[in-house]
């Protein structure tokens, strides 16, 4: 993997998650509460076990290069992520191709450790390094009309074995109502234990909704729009019935084919156990507020 951006750690290289680990023992001692990630470390993070480097990069869901767990460290090494533009467009001040590199200028990349929860039941804990998204639609301005974030993925039938078969109608596209893309804790990740993201993670840069079902983190973003109706997203045209727009975790809806009580935490050996699952996968306190009065039954 080319180290075309450093991320926030300059000593990782060698051994990043001793490194991480390192760094994070450090900032134990600090006051609590304060520091670090700020309102990206909710009460209760500093007990998160992140997983491994090669648990968070073997065991991937990047349906672009196949629908096995192990296809996207397989395949996803032909994806040319340099050069890299962001097209953001849509109800913006500032329309317009966006470098990565542009972008990167202009963003404070800082250490983010997050639950992660797929809707298929299975968890990790990531050690993203990213960006807040609200910082990037302030680059470009989003207008008072705008109500939604649409959101796509490269498509690149060259370098993407898995897009010859229909298993989605490509390209990948997301999306979020303009709250919950301007909450604190809404990240586009670059990284992972201070490394440049890896292709099968979603490199150069993808979101990280960290109370919402994996799939609506949509990987290798190359465009960007503000809307003001709800945007289609993949999962939900694929099957209207099974994934909603919102996909915020919740152990009281289950999926229509199974339970979503519990999850099975990737890793940990002996145990890996089955864990409950939290509500919003326990970031309610931080955006809980963003869905008061709504039925989540309804908006699942
Ligand atoms: N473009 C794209 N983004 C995607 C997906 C995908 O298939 N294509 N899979 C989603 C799903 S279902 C999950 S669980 C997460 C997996 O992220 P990870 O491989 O970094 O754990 O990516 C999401 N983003
Ligand atoms: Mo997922």
């Amino acid at each position: 993997m080319a180290y075309r951006w450093k991320n926030t750690l300059s000593d990782c290289d060698v051994t990043p998650e001793a490194a991480f680990l390192n760094r994070r023992q450090l900032m134990a001692g600090a006051a609590a509460g304060i520091g670090l990630a700020g309102v990206g470390l909710p009460a209760g993070a500093q007990e998160l076990t992140a997983n491994s480097w090669d648990e968070i990069t073997g065991y991937n869901n990047y349906y672009e290069f196949g629908t096995d767990k192990a296809d996207p460290a397989r395949y996803a090494d032909a994806l040319t992520t340099s050069p890299w533009s962001i097209e953001i467009d849509g109800f913006v001040d500032r329309p317009g191709t966006y470098s990565f590199d542009q972008i990167m200028d202009k963003m404070t990349v800082e250490e983010r450790l997050y639950r992660f929860r797929c809707v298929e039941a299975w968890s990790m804990v990531v050690p993203w390094n990213g960006f807040e998204l609200a910082d990037l639609l302030a680059l470009a301005g989003v207008q008072a009309d705008a109500r939604y974030i649409a959101f796509e993925t490269a498509l690149r039938p060259d370098e993407m074995p898995g897009v010859k078969y229909p298993v989605l109608d490509w390209p990948y596209v997301e999306g979020l109502r303009l709250d919950e893309a301007m909450h604190p804790l809404t990240i586009m990740a670059t990284g992972i234990y201070g490394r440049d993201i890896p292709n099968q993670n979603g490199a150069p840069l993808r979101l990280v909704v960290p109370w919402k079902y994996g799939f609506k983190s949509i990987k290798s973003v190359v465009r960007i729009t503000a809307t003001k109706d709800e945007p289609p997203t993949s999962w939900n045209k694929a099957n209207a019935r099974e994934y909603g727009f919102y996909s915020n975790v919740n152990p009281e809806v289950d999926h229509p084919r199974w339970s979503q009580a519990t999850e099975r935490a990737i890793g940990g050996g002996l145990f890996s156990a089955r864990k409950p699952t939290l509500m919003l996968n326990g970031y309610g306190d931080e955006v809980a507020s963003l869905y008061a009065g709504m039925d989540m039954r309804k908006n699942f």
